[in-house]
């Protein structure tokens, strides 16, 4: 199981329980359907070579639904950052993800174009980079800021 599996299965968790503790509270019965967990959606269009998503949203819960609108694969990458500066590989053309792979909330690996894909996080308030490391595209400007408030 890889990292985006794992972190994409604690953060359904982490909202089955809230969930399942909320109607406890309320003393609703919704055992016939289950609790499910729920998110609010966040549409990203990637494309040759852009990312366009919301620039802030509030802390909490995500689904990010990723379209590429193609031509080429893209990948889908989020990173949390104190100085909006991301560290590059010696070949100046990608993103060192191994040195910040602690601060990903979550990535998915390259999909194909005109795929939609989705990504559910949790995200913290601070400062995020949205981006796909796929060999120049970071460089070429497949990157977005993402401001948690
Ligand atoms: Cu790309």
């Amino acid at each position: 199981m890889d990292w985006t599996v794992v972190n994409a299965l604690r953060a359904l968790a982490a909202f089955w329980a809230a969930g399942l503790l909320g109607a406890l509270a309320v003393g609703c019965d919704d055992s016939a359907r289950g609790p499910r967990p729920t998110a609010s959606i966040v549409p990203v269009a990637e494309g040759d070579f852009h990312i366009t998503a919301p620039s802030s949203v509030r802390a909490g819960g995500y689904t990010f639904r990723v379209h590429n609108e193609g031509p080429t694969h893209h990948e889908f990458i989020i990173v949390g950052t104190r100085t909006g500066v991301l560290p590059l590989r010696p070949d100046g053309l990608t993103v060192d993800e191994e040195s910040i792979e602690r601060l990903e909330p979550g990535s998915l690996v390259p999909g194909a174009p005109g795929a939609v894909r989705n990504l559910t996080v949790l995200l913290k308030p601070g400062r995020y980079i949205l981006f796909c490391n796929m060999e120049g595209h970071f460089m070429a400007g497949m990157h977005a800021e993402l401001v948690v408030a």
